[in-house]
């Protein structure tokens, strides 16, 4: 159904709401049939502004209509009215749990990589050197946008006093460039603070000995107090391929920030070597070679090991003011890839997933399986559909003929998958596993995925855990920001309150839940960095106005710390 408001305004076209300036003549019923549904609306419009005269002052200016118009030909969806754009509520709400958690780290664990809910104890990631402020820094910019001035000046002194990287100890170069670096860059973006970038230079400096090898590419973990790549102990020529195409949002931008060019080539170099091994439909195996930059036969998927390639495809070209063509080619491809191997359905309800093509005996094998990480992928197919895939400027929501054919085939995707991720959340606390299996014939049961290995009455298998994951929230934030629907922030919504129920430790923290299906839930004793960086960044966003970090000015790095996009000052070698 096309919508009957655009923008604001009543669009002319419609009879619904603009019936002929002729005298009517139709019987009384085709009368009461046109106006009773508005006039339900007016009442329950008025109803509210009485109900909450606070409100009032955040209304938008405009009303928006929340139908999906690309998807609308389709018939899939209801238009409902969104009236406005902060919720004060909801987001004080993920506020407070913000604070819930900060807290419980501050007074048992302040300065630790890692914290232990359940035990009130933090732990460092190389315990022999000390640690690196994963924690801290990974908060540091959540706290900037929420507002929490107190708890931001005690960390930025922690940041000043404490935070030393001169640490003689292994230390993961992709972790450590999303969390430390990304939350270190984050914050100058916003503050112009030179601590946070001395200190992000500091870092970045002693990560530069992790390029030195005979490809270019990165050992996967560095010791930063002699500036070395560390290779993994089991398998000395193996990297992760997101891994080392999940580190250029970051040292781009602190390139552009200082003029130092080698931040920029060491990573843009990576990119080098990954075009130049790609396969015929431009999906990336997980594993490569540090010796000859080659992909390592294994699996190729668009969760662990694969996903933030595809994401810093597109975010490289976003970050750059859309102008380095190579990226958009890349990611075009990339997802041309995805559409023709990856993109599969159900086979009772037909909901759109992503599956994997596992490496077996030589050839690659589809397996439906799909874990909570590619729902990130469900935002990006959208963020990419209005950008990369816009053929004209793009309203919110998006109309059909502003987006080209790919653009209007990967919204589609996107929405589909967003759908299918918030099913996974259908379980007995709300939250979704780790990872699901897919249905690949109709058992009669009415539901089209499982956890593997999940028995009624059975201990708990690892796939059935949720450890405070941001990818299904971080797509809604996506979604909410290109549509304003009131379906993604509901969604949302419901997350954010199992996390309440079943996650939060009424002493201070959040914690996993081990089985998503089992109530009551036994916890984990782990509050994941992410929780901080982006969780609760994500859901914070997703209730807040649209122009608090607007997806026009900012990247979000894979970890949620907002980078702004640049002008680069620096002439890529990379380009089409
Ligand atoms: C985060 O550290 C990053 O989003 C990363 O890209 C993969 N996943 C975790 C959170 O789930």
């Amino acid at each position: 159904m096309p919508s009957d408001i655009e923008h604001g305004k009543l669009s002319p076209h419609s009879k619904r709401f603009f019936p002929s300036s002729r005298p009517l003549t139709g019987s009384k019923r085709g009368l009461v049939r046109l106006w009773l549904p508005a006039l339900v609306v007016l009442c329950l419009f008025a109803g509210f502004l009485y109900m909450r005269p606070d409100e009032i002052a955040a209304l938008p200016s405009k009303i928006i209509v929340v139908s999906d118009p690309v998807i609308a030909a389709e018939n899939t969806t209801t238009a409902v009215v969104a009236v406005k754009l902060t919720d004060t509520e909801k987001r004080d709400a993920i506020v407070s749990a913000f604070k819930h958690a900060w807290h419980a780290y501050e007074t048992d664990a302040m300065g630790s990589d890692e914290f232990h809910p359940l035990k009130h104890v933090g732990q460092n990631i190389s315990e022999a050197s000390g640690g690196i402020g994963y924690t801290v820094v990974d908060a540091l910019d959540t706290m900037h946008i929420m507002g929490l001035t107190d708890e931001l000046e005690r960390a930025r002194t922690w940041v000043q006093d404490k935070l030393s990287f001169d640490r003689d100890g292994t230390f993961s170069t992709f972790e450590v460039t999303i969390r430390v670096l990304g939350g270190l860059l984050s914050m100058y973006s916003f503050t112009v603070d030179k601590l946070y970038l001395d200190k992000a230079v500091d870092l970045a400096d002693r990560m530069m000995g992790a390029f030195e090898t005979p490809s270019g590419l990165p050992t996967p973990s560095v010791n930063l107090a002699r500036s070395v790549g560390v290779p993994d102990q089991y398998a000395p020529d193996s990297l992760s391929t997101a891994e080392a195409a999940t580190l250029q949002l970051e040292f781009r931008y602190l390139a552009n920030l200082t003029g130092n060019t080698e931040y920029w080539y060491k990573v843009e170099n990576v990119m080098q070597v990954l075009n130049k091994v790609q396969m015929s439909h431009h999906l990336v195996p997980i594993h490569m070679s540090l010796r000859d930059g080659t992909f390592t036969p294994s699996d190729i998927r668009l969760g662990s090991r694969g996903d933030s390639y595809y994401e810093y495809l597109l975010k490289q070209y976003l970050q750059t003011a859309s102008t380095e063509g190579i990226y958009r080619q890349m990611y075009n491809d990339a997802m041309t890839g995805l559409h023709q191997e990856l993109v599969q359905k159900t086979v009772p309800l037909r909901k759109t997933y992503i599956a994997e093509l596992v490496y077996q005996g030589g050839a690659w094998k589809l397996s439906p399986k799909q874990d909570h990480l590619v729902c990130f992928l469900a935002g990006s197919l959208m963020l990419g559909a209005t950008t990369v895939g816009a053929v004209k400027p793009v309203s919110v929501p998006p109309q059909p003929e502003e987006l080209s054919q790919t653009g209007l085939r990967d919204w589609k995707t996107g929405v589909a998958l967003l759908e299918t991720c918030m099913n996974t959340y259908e379980t007995a606390t709300g939250l979704s596993p780790e990872i699901v299996e897919f249905k690949t014939k109709d058992d009669g049961s009415g539901k089209d995925w499982f956890i593997r290995g999940a028995r009624p009455g059975g201990s708990s298998p690892y796939d059935a855990r949720y450890m405070l994951r941001p990818e299904t929230v971080e797509s809604l934030f996506i979604a909410w920001r290109l549509t304003r629907f009131e379906r993604y922030r509901n969604y949302a919504w419901s997350i954010f309150s199992s996390i309440e129920k079943y996650a939060r430790i009424p002493a201070g923290g959040y914690a996993t839940v081990l089985d998503v299906d089992k109530v009551p839930v036994n916890l984990g004793d782990k509050q994941e960095t992410f929780f901080l960086s982006e969780t609760l960044k994500y859901l914070y966003l997703t209730f807040s106005d649209a122009d608090v970090i607007p997806l026009d000015k900012y990247v979000f790095n894979t970890e949620a710390h907002p980078l702004p996009i640049f002008n680069s000052t620096i002439q890529p070698k990379f380009t089409l």
